[in-house]
């Protein structure tokens, strides 16, 4: 058995070697035309950031050449779970090998080890008012702990580049187990609940759900599949974001506080949230057995006042969501006992069914009307309990996590920062007419 440290540096010289062969044999080689469309829509379409830990298409992301479904069956799960584990899913995207039993024993200890919050960032989070979102409230912790970088501290000593990755994986490790215990701190601090003991033995999902007082079974195992799943989908906004300010060495904290501000966008991940607030509304508006005609008019009188429907689109995908899939199998294989959310969940399945004809026809030119894994991730949760301001962050723990296994990558192969060539409409006329 390997010890993440070691999985890591016997993968960085074939990487490296990969990296190497691109940059010399094949550093004028063209992959793909630039249109004006890919310069004036976002870079959709445009092969361009170069992501170690997935591939993501218009067909679904592949980490390591693995779906999410084949990584459902093949990642070891905690005894007694039927669901992936985040600290397995996040072994395999740092070394593309699925771990051993003891390897994956050895590293949850490990970051079992790393979850305790410091003192001085409990004190920070006390003095902060309970009414500032709980979003803000992490950002701001995420900056505090900042000081507490490893990696920030192996710069200042002038440590060679070549070394860099190994603090940034110290970090990277202490934030994947820190940042769900703040959250609960936060959720905890609001909600007038008491400090639980952190069982070193147990996984990161099983002591967040204590930590909020959640400790029901069906909650754990929803927890551990989210935060599995959500770790990555390639140069999405908050990944992206923290791709960007992390190539200038940025240290992990801040980098996942920017990864953070990158999901509140209502087109990003705070659609997660906005998806329940639609949903509920429309639940107190329609009941909870609408007719179909019903939702249609629901939804086409939402369209016709020019909003958004938070849940359905896609910026990259072109067929239905994988993670979606995954969430019905989840409840139909962990059933709520309690008939209002029975109601409310069959209401969004009729919505996500029902809805996506109507955006085919309504919305011009949207390229994918199907519900994206926002329609339901967060109605789960709220479902569970958890308010639907805590979505956002609740989606963070994973994606941090997710975006520190590319960080160290981006260290270790010693990548560059990020600077593209900007240019204005009047530069890409003439270039145009030029051409
Ligand atoms: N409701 C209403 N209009 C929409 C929607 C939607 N759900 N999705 C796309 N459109 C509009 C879009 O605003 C655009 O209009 P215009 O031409 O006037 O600018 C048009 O359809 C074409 O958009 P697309 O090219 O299909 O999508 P784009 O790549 O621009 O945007 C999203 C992708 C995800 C931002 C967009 O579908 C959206 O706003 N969805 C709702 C918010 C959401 O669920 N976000 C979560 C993203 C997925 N996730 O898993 O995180
Ligand atoms: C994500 O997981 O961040 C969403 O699928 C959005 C995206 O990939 O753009």
């Amino acid at each position: 058995p390997q010890t993440i440290f070691e999985a890591v540096a016997a993968r960085i010289p074939s990487r490296a070697a990969l990296a190497a062969k691109l940059m010399t044999k094949y550093r004028d080689s063209a992959i793909h035309e630039v249109t004006v469309e890919n310069v004036m829509n976002g870079m959709r379409g445009l092969p361009c950031v170069l992501w170690e830990i997935s591939e993501s298409s218009a067909t679904g992301v592949k980490h390591h050449t693995k779906t999410l479904t084949q990584l459902e069956v093949e990642l070891p799960k905690w005894p007694g779970s039927t669901q992936m584990s985040p600290e397995a899913m996040l072994w395999f995207l740092y070394t593309a090998r699925i771990p051993t039993p003891a390897e994956l024993e050895t590293f949850a200890a490990d970051l079992s080890r790393r979850a305790e919050v410091p003192l001085e960032a409990q004190t920070f989070l006390h003095a902060l008012s309970k009414d500032i979102s709980p979003e803000s409230q992490i950002i701001m912790l995420l900056t505090f702990l900042s000081r507490y970088s490893k990696f920030n501290l192996a710069l200042a000593n002038g440590i060679s580049k070549d070394e860099l990755w190994k603090h940034a994986l110290e970090d990277a490790l202490d934030l994947s187990a820190r940042l769900p215990m703040l959250v609960a701190s936060v959720y905890a601090k609001a909600h007038g609940i008491e400090k639980t003991e952190h069982l070193r033995s147990s996984d990161l999902a099983h002591n967040f759900a204590r930590q909020i007082g959640k400790d029901d079974t069906d909650f754990v195992e929803f927890t551990r599949l989210c935060w599995s799943f959500y770790m990555d989908h390639g140069a999405s906004v908050s990944s992206h974001a923290m791709r960007l300010v992390s190539s200038a060495w940025t240290e992990p904290y801040t980098t996942v506080a920017t990864g953070i501000i990158g999901g509140t966008g209502p087109l990003h991940a705070k659609a997660i949230g906005d998806s329940v607030k639609f949903n509920l509304k429309a639940l107190s508006t329609l009941g909870s057995d609408p007719s179909k005609e019903d939702i249609l008019d629901y939804v086409a009188n939402c369209l016709s006042q020019g909003k958004i429907i938070p849940g359905y689109g896609h910026a990259l995908l072109r067929v239905p969501d994988a993670r979606l899939e995954i969430l019905r199998r989840f409840l139909e294989t962990h059933p709520s006992s309690d008939p209002n959310v029975h109601s409310f969940l069959s209401l969004i399945r009729s919505m996500n069914d029902s809805v996506p004809e109507l955006l085919r026809e309504r919305v011009r030119g949207m390229k994918n009307p199907h519900p994206n894994g926002d329609a339901l991730n967060g109605c789960i949760l709220h479902a569970y309990g958890l308010p639907s301001d805590y979505l956002l962050v609740f989606f963070a723990c994973s994606r941090a996590m997710g975006f520190m296994t590319q960080y160290i990558w981006d260290r270790a192969l010693g990548l560059p920062m990020e600077r593209p060539l900007s240019l204005t409409m009047d530069e890409l006329l003439t270039k145009v007419q030029s051409a």
